[in-house]
């Protein structure tokens, strides 16, 4: 980025259009660059003498076309140069198909510009045509005479193809006799643009200048850096509070040095205490100051009240406060089954057809084998899609079945006692074991029969639009085994072993068969250790690509070791590896997680200090991070990323984990009480994240069935990816750039409003457990 260029004149075939017309048709393939984000830019230039102008003359002023490519100073926030035509500095440039050919500049990103140099021979009242093309929509760009808003920004909706091309008129006003920069402020990508051309309807005349107007270009704008500011209304768990739990409110830092707690109703003082001093949390900038409520045990509904804040905040206690939530929670994966109708009796108002049998799913090429070779049907039904796309994936699915069993496993009686409503719910099992059934036949039919290799998703080749899933009928593959889905696949089956063992009467056989599965994958995997995914050039959807597999050898073999109790397993495991907070690339917590969980039954050769120890040190530090926060909750800067609520959930199920080894670590139990609040409302948004669930929740969800059905209300218990800095140019802006603040409640942005199935599962386990574990 920012790549200063010596530029030739020779390396130039000058545009010298004069006015062009009609839309080109062409198929160039043309996909938006990997955005980056930058600082305040500084202009790249070109020696002014280098370039030819395309101005007409000023005696009869036809128009000036000005071609995109041949600005004077530009600013590309993307490093490097994707087409290398043309010109070879950042901005990048390609062959249009466009009505008299020559070059358009592609892969626009938000915060790119051009500049250029105009003379305005003549006065008068002038307009610009945009020549664009793009293949979707979203795209914007503004125009600015002098650095100021010369109209209000232009949007670029979808033309067709990035080589379809349509012009946007746009009146700029008055210009008087002299010289301007003209800026082109692209506003958000991804789209192409040809060429500018100006026209005058009264007689005003321009042309181009080769020199660009003054030292500093006027298209730079400082950018303000974000100030602290002191949040307007406090903010907490949207759900309450069970009796024992430790109950923070975080307040804005106004004058007062006190907080009273009131009966809601009628008004009678329960509760008074002294606020924290205020202090700045660096994720938002927010002057804050903490109340602690946690004295406050009996069941009812209250106000917090602070002089100087206007609103009270309501909350409740009570020890089901987490029952509604917990159980949406898992609903929400029967609400994302695939290839099934779904009932009204089950499904209410979200009752829908039957989508995606995948029953014929064809074997991709970069999957294919001498016993299946490319186009083999393969019937892999079942599952649950994966996000807000109808793709099914086994790395995401390893982790998230996962954590929903080890839920199960922790809380028996809490799940046994919970019935979902789904169509399986009058059977002996526990709801969310039926549930996780319906996952777990679609990943055993993942499993290459020949080799135990497991496929790494079952996809189509790209993102299907909004629509419900019984119209969806791309063709479906499965693509690519991998050395991560073989192993996640191989740990999640020999965990399921276990679990279902007990319920061989209603799934006759199935955990013998898990088990089974679970040892082949383990084969395939120690003699294919290292098959990392990669993206086959013909498809565009989700990657979970991963290339370092320590971490689920680690998982895969403690999961065998607990279930087969064979020392080799354990005697194979790296147990210098430290416990961290999982995610679906990084899962070796879990493989600690179930050793501490089946210390009853481990064989001697574990090392049962080691285990407790690791969790507890990873429980240690974020306790003490969040002991120190002036939000009070763990997660700072660095945790603001892609899918950042399930990254606080997996923080508060490892403390949870490290507690119930050592119940006296209480300090553990509230940094986990402390990030579930995060998450539903004690959060620099004041959003709960969990839809349906709270005062203010999302509600348009980046997820294909809530934006398709009709329905204004999202199909409540799915949890957001929540905020993070990086938009990927999803949606047109964001409030603000600060990571905690980065959230829009918008269907475009995918990457922080979209919900996710290993989002949901520490959900899950987290609701439960803090209700089970503080009543
Ligand atoms: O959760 C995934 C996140 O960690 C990645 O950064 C992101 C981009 O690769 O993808 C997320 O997963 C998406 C998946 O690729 C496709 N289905 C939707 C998932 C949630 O956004």
């Amino acid at each position: 980025m920012n790549i200063k260029t010596i530029f030739t004149v020779s390396a130039l075939s000058l545009g010298l259009l004069a006015g062009c017309g009609g839309g080109g048709n062409g198929n160039s393939n043309k996909s938006s660059s990997t955005p980056t984000t930058s600082s305040q830019p500084a202009a790249s230039s070109l020696a002014a003498s280098s370039l030819q102008s395309s101005a007409t003359s000023s005696a009869a002023f036809n128009g000036l076309v000005i071609e995109a490519e041949d600005y004077l100073r530009f600013y590309d926030t993307t490093p490097g140069n994707t087409t290398n035509e043309y010109r070879q500095d950042a901005v990048d440039i390609e062959k249009t198909n466009d009505q008299g050919g020559g070059y358009n500049i592609g892969y626009i990103d938000a915060g790119d510009w051009l500049e250029f140099s105009l003379e305005v021979t003549t006065p008068g009242t002038f307009s610009i045509e945009s020549r664009v093309a793009s293949a979707q929509s979203g795209g914007a760009l503004l125009l600015e005479i002098d650095g100021k808003a010369a109209a209000e920004q232009i949007a670029v909706s979808a033309t067709g193809d990035w080589q379809t091309w349509a012009s946007i008129n746009t009146a700029i006003g008055d210009l008087a006799v002299g010289n301007y920069a003209l800026c082109i402020q692209m506003k958000s990508g991804p789209f192409n643009l040809n060429w500018l051309k100006l026209t005058s309807a009264n007689g005003g005349a321009v042309a181009l200048n080769n020199t660009p107007k003054g030292a500093e270009s006027s298209c730079i704008h400082p950018v303000e850096p974000p100030k602290v500011a002191v949040p307007d209304r406090i903010k907490l768990n949207q759900l309450g509070f069970t009796p024992n739990a430790e109950k923070l409110a975080v307040v804005p830092a106004v004058d007062a040095t006190r907080f009273t707690v009131v009966k809601a109703g009628t008004g009678e003082q329960v509760l008074s205490g002294d606020l924290s001093a205020g202090a700045i949390w660096e994720p938002a900038l927010e002057s804050v100051k903490l109340a602690d409520l946690s004295s406050l045990s009996s069941a009812g509904d209250y106000e917090l009240r602070v002089a100087g804040v206007a609103e009270a905040a309501k909350f409740s206690i009570a020890t089901n406060a987490y029952d509604a939530v917990n159980a949406a929670a898992l609903k929400a994966y029967y609400f994302n089954r695939a290839s099934t109708e779904l009932l009204e009796a089950n499904a209410g108002i979200y009752k829908r057809a039957a989508g995606h049998p995948d029953t014929h799913v064809l074997i991709h090429a970069s999957a294919a084998d001498a016993k299946r070779p490319e186009g083999t049907v393969v019937s892999a039904a079942k599952g649950w899609y994966d996000a807000g796309d109808y793709n099914k994936y086994i790395v995401n699915s390893g982790i998230t079945t996962y954590t929903l069993l080890a839920a199960f496993q922790r809380f028996p009686t809490f799940f046994t006692a919970q019935s979902l409503n789904i169509p399986e719910s009058a059977d002996a099992v526990p709801d969310i074991l039926n549930e996780v059934m319906w996952n777990l036949e679609w990943m055993l039919a993942m499993q290459d029969p020949n080799d135990g290799g497991v496929y790494h998703k079952l996809t189509s080749k790209g993102f299907n639009g909004f629509e419900m899933p019984e119209t969806d009928k791309s063709e479906r593959y499965l693509v690519q085994k991998t050395t991560a889905a073989t192993l996640d696949f191989a740990a999640v089956m020999a965990a399921a072993s276990r679990i279902y063992r007990n319920y061989e009467s209603q799934y006759p056989g199935k955990s013998a068969q898990m088990l089974a599965a679970a040892k082949s994958a383990w084969t395939w995997a120690n003699a294919n250790p290292a098959i990392y995914y990669s993206q086959p050039s013909d498809i565009q959807t989700g990657a979970y690509g991963d290339n370092n597999v320590s971490d689920e050898f680690f998982w895969a073999g403690s999961e065998l070791y607990i279930t087969t109790a064979d020392n080799n397993y354990y005697t194979g495991l790296n147990t210098t590896e430290n416990a961290d907070v999982p995610g679906w690339g990084g899962v070796k917590s879990l493989g600690w997680i179930s050793l501490a969980q089946n210390l009853n039954s481990l064989t001697s050769a574990a090392d049962e200090a080691l285990i407790k120890n690791r969790l507890d040190t990873l429980a240690t530090g974020i306790a003490s991070k969040k002991a120190t926060s002036p939000y009070g909750v763990s997660l700072e800067t660095g945790d603001f990323f892609w899918g950042s609520n399930s990254g606080a959930l997996n923080q508060a199920m490892m403390l949870l984990e490290a507690y119930q080894l050592d119940t006296s670590k209480i300090a553990y139990r509230n940094a986990a009480q402390a990030l579930f609040d995060y998450v539903l409302g004690r959060n620099a948004t004041d959003y709960s994240f969990v839809t349906g669930f709270g005062v203010k929740s999302p509600l348009n969800i980046h997820h294909r069935p809530s934006g398709g059905d009709g329905i204004a209300a999202p199909i409540p218990g799915f949890i957001v990816g929540g905020p993070h800095p990086d938009h990927y140019n999803d949606c047109g802006s964001y409030p603000s750039p600060l990571p905690a603040k980065s959230f829009v409640d918008e269907q475009c942005s995918y990457s922080t409003n979209e919900i996710a199935i290993n989002w949901n599962a520490p959900l899950v386990y987290v609701s439960a457990a803090l209700q089970v574990l503080a009543p």
